[in-house]
């Protein structure tokens, strides 16, 4: 704590130095990496070493150096865009109840001026579409990058290197500043996901934009939503209203169940893509499907509706493969979700079907495949669907333990091994929320795997990683918090940050940092043994 308490007199200066200069002319002394460590190591504001997670490609501090965000900081944007000003408005917002003060926003039309933070957009400037750079001197900030996107990572990256009392609405121990450093960062994979199960329980559309917000602090940008299952059917589909008047209307243990509404979803959506998020929805099949058999009894083979089902067995509901009513039916659900889908891809499960035969299973996921591309697109399913014929945009979402199914070659991969990554396994013999079928999970478990040698394929076929958390076990978004914290941080490490550039020592001394901004936050963390807790 002692170098947060390290008060900064440092404002603006009243040098003729323009800030260009004073970043140009900065001490950038000492380059840090992994397993350099030092004595004032984990403090959030310290500069010997910064407790940023995930860790980026390239940081250089200049040590005693800070700058001081005041009353009258004021943020400026390049080139004017509304994006560009809406972050600008979460770096005030951020600040602004530790300064009791919003700062202003103005558009940047000079050369920068000291005493600003600056966010600037440069699309020629060659930098990777989600990277940016990020400059602090005595004299301001900047963050620039290719993107909107990528100033909204640097802008993360900002929020850590403030102390974490930011975090608190209304006390305020410790001085608004940061350390003077030098970032230049770019992610790993493209694909960096979290999982969240609403079928199995309920999750309020309040509870889904607290989780995007706790995915958006590690740059996490695909939310895929599991938005139907044999438990419940989560989205409003008009076509087919009694899906979710019947098929929403309860969940495990037989709880009150719930679903979104068009508006709702529309809501989410958009709540995600403000923070750079992109919503992968998914409509299970051919098996975890008995909350819409039960909805509808034309879905059956029998012409009978099953009871809603609120257990926790799997694969032992399915779609009738002989009724062409079947394949109208996801016809229309499918074009209903695509419209409500900005993103590129609609996920279609595929996954621990028990009763069809390998020929049947084969033909509907080609199907499903043949429908997700009619209506504009990408499908991606779990691994199994590897037994049909893929289209060639088909990803293939591996959440298999081992290596023993071989994707055909060239596939694209989204690798969620449950062994390594499935957040809803028990941490260890202590916890009593999550499953075990894989494995005890703490949070070594996810950081210590190297996604590349998960399969033997080229990396670049690999899109990213994805964190999933099935909620069987899971009531509220305080039980989902639990599952999350620690391994969420560590997963996004895993996406984001370069394997050479990973070590599990000094991962778990900046993990170990971030206790008192994750309790100012109000979250309910798993203080796993394993890491040293600075609380
Ligand atoms: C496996 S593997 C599932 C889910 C369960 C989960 C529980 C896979 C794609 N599906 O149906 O909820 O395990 O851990």
């Amino acid at each position: 704590m002692g170098s947060m308490m390290r008060t900064t007199a440092v404002t603006m200066r009243s040098s003729a130095r323009t800030f260009a200069a004073a970043l140009a002319l900065a001490v950038f002394a000492v380059p840090v990496g992994p397993g350099a460590v030092g004595a004032q190591h984990g403090t959030p504001a310290g500069v010997d070493r910064p407790a940023l997670i995930p860790w980026p490609a390239s940081v250089t501090m200049a040590p005693g150096e800070r700058f001081a965000v005041t009353k009258d900081t004021v943020i400026e944007v390049t080139p004017k865009q509304p994006e560009l000003s809406r972050i600008a408005g979460v770096v005030a917002d951020l600040v602004s109840p530790a300064l009791e003060a919003r700062l202003a926003i103005r558009d940047a039309t000079l050369a920068p001026v000291p005493g600003t933070i600056r966010l600037e957009v440069e699309p020629g400037s060659g930098r990777p579409d989600e990277g940016y750079d990020l400059s602090i001197t005595t004299d301001g900030v900047r963050i620039a990058a290719k993107t909107p996107a990528g100033v909204f990572y640097g802008v993360q990256t900002l929020r850590q290197l403030l102390p974490w009392s930011i975090e608190l609405r209304g006390v305020r121990p410790f001085a608004v500043s940061v350390p003077a450093a030098r970032i230049t960062d770019a992610p790993r994979f493209g694909w960096r996901g979290a999982m969240l199960d609403v079928a199995r329980h309920f999750f309020s559309p309040a509870e889904v934009k607290r989780y995007i917000d706790l995915l958006a602090l590690y740059k996490i940008n695909r939310l895929h939503l599991h938005l139907t299952d044999d438990q419940g059917w989560r989205i409003e589909i008009a076509k087919w209203p009694k899906l979710t008047t019947i098929g929403g209307g309860t969940e495990v243990k037989g709880g009150p169940g719930g679903f979104y509404t068009k508006r709702e979803y529309a809501d989410i959506v958009a709540y995600a893509r403000d923070r750079f998020m992109t919503i992968v929805p998914e409509i299970d099949m051919p098996s975890h499907c008995n909350a819409a058999l039960a909805s509808y009894p034309t879905l059956n083979c029998d012409g009978k509706a099953p009871a809603l089902y609120t257990g926790i067995e799997v694969g032992f509901s399915n779609f009738c493969f002989d009724k062409p009513i079947t394949f109208k039916f996801l016809d229309d659900v499918l074009k209903e979700l695509a419209a409500m889908t900005p993103g590129p891809w609609i996920h279609v499960g595929g996954d621990e079907v028990k009763k069809m035969t390998r020929e049947q299973y084969a033909a509907f996921m080609e199907r499903a495949q043949g429908l997700v591309i009619k209506h504009g697109k990408i499908p991606i399913g779990w691994d199994e669907i590897i037994h049909s014929t893929l289209q060639p945009s088909t990803v293939v979402h591996y959440w298999r333990p081992d290596a023993s199914m071989a994707p055909p070659p060239g596939t694209k991969l989204v690798l969620s091994p449950a062994n390594r990554f499935y957040l809803d396994m028990k941490y260890d013999a202590s916890t009593v929320l999550g499953l075990d079928w894989a494995g005890k999970v703490d949070v070594d478990v996810p950081y210590t795997w190297d996604p590349a040698k998960h399969l033997a394929v080229e990396e670049s076929q690999i899109l990213g990683v994805e964190a999933p958390i099935w909620s069987e076990t899971t009531a509220s978004i305080d039980d989902v918090e639990f599952l999350m914290f620690p391994r969420l941080p560590a997963a996004a490490e895993v996406a984001w940050t370069a394997q050479a550039a990973r070590d599990w020592n000094d991962f778990r001394v900046r993990l170990g940092t971030q206790a008192p901004r994750w309790s100012a936050l109000g979250i309910n963390v798993f203080w796993s043994p394993k890491i040293d807790w600075r609380r």
